[in-house]
């Protein structure tokens, strides 16, 4: 470790051995404005405030949103030991496609559900068996830059993915503190104690734009069974 730049050393010493090992082992996609690919970068260096802004870093990202059968939408709380965005709660599973055959194709958006199924069973022990392919319906494409703290933060080109699905869990405790589902009145009350600080309760960015600018509305259409009717994957909505 003496001969790692001390940068590095700091950063190792300092950071959970598991979220480390993503840190300089995921290699993400780096793309344009458009998203289209453009290179790709460590995990870590996608998620350095400093290089974002810098070098104006972009990658691509997905975010699923798992329902079940009652239509409620699974939550997840970030566990303590994760570098961005420790300990809030947020969608049912967020992260990157990587810079690897499967994960890069395009068509059907096929890469980034292969990135979602490899992640759910992941963070949340949910077998690939019970989130098959074909059923997960990207719905949007958003684009935004969000600060974790003041060395990390976000800026992601992210796929918006739905799934009615009901599935087996067994979160794992370095990926996730806790986990539940919400029917749209405790969500309505988990927003209303978020902005009131009650309870210590935080949200993620990500999950906040999209529950202020699409969730209630894609709801309806999962109660309806109209889900497809709300995809537009030609836009890519910068918030
Ligand atoms: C990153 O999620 C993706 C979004 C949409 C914020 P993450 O920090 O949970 O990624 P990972 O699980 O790969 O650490
Ligand atoms: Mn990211």
């Amino acid at each position: 470790i003496k001969s790692l730049p001390l940068r590095r050393q700091v950063c190792s010493s300092a950071m959970d051995a598991v979220q480390r090992r993503l840190m300089f082992e995921d290699e993400c996609i780096l793309v344009d404005e458009n998203d289209a690919v453009v290179g790709h970068d460590t995990k870590y260096n996608c998620h350095l405030m400093e290089k974002i802004d810098s070098e104006n870093l972009l990658h691509r990202a997905f975010s699923v949103f798992l329902f079940n059968s009652k239509n409620e939408l699974l939550l997840q709380q970030r566990s303590a030991s994760k570098v961005t965005f420790p300990l809030v709660w947020t969608n049912t599973c967020c992260s990157h496609p990587l810079h690897t055959e499967s994960e890069l194709v395009e068509d059907d958006a096929l890469g980034v559900k292969n990135a979602a199924q490899r992640k759910l069973l992941d963070e949340l022990g949910i077998p690939a068996d019970d989130v098959p392919l074909d059923h997960f319906l990207p719905l949007a494409r958003m684009l935004y830059k969000a600060p974790s703290d003041g060395k990390w933060g976000e800026h992601e080109l992210d796929y918006l993915l739905f799934i009615v699905r009901d599935v087996r869990l067994e979160p794992n405790p370095d990926e996730v503190a806790d986990v539940k589902y919400v029917s749209r009145e405790q969500l309505q009350e988990l927003l209303r104690k978020a902005d009131a600080g009650e309870d210590g309760l935080k949200l993620s960015p990500w999950f906040r734009l999209v529950v202020d600018n699409f969730l209630f509305g894609w709801w309806d259409h999962v109660d309806a069974g109209t889900l497809a009717q709300a995809a537009d994957m030609k836009t890519i909505h910068k918030l």
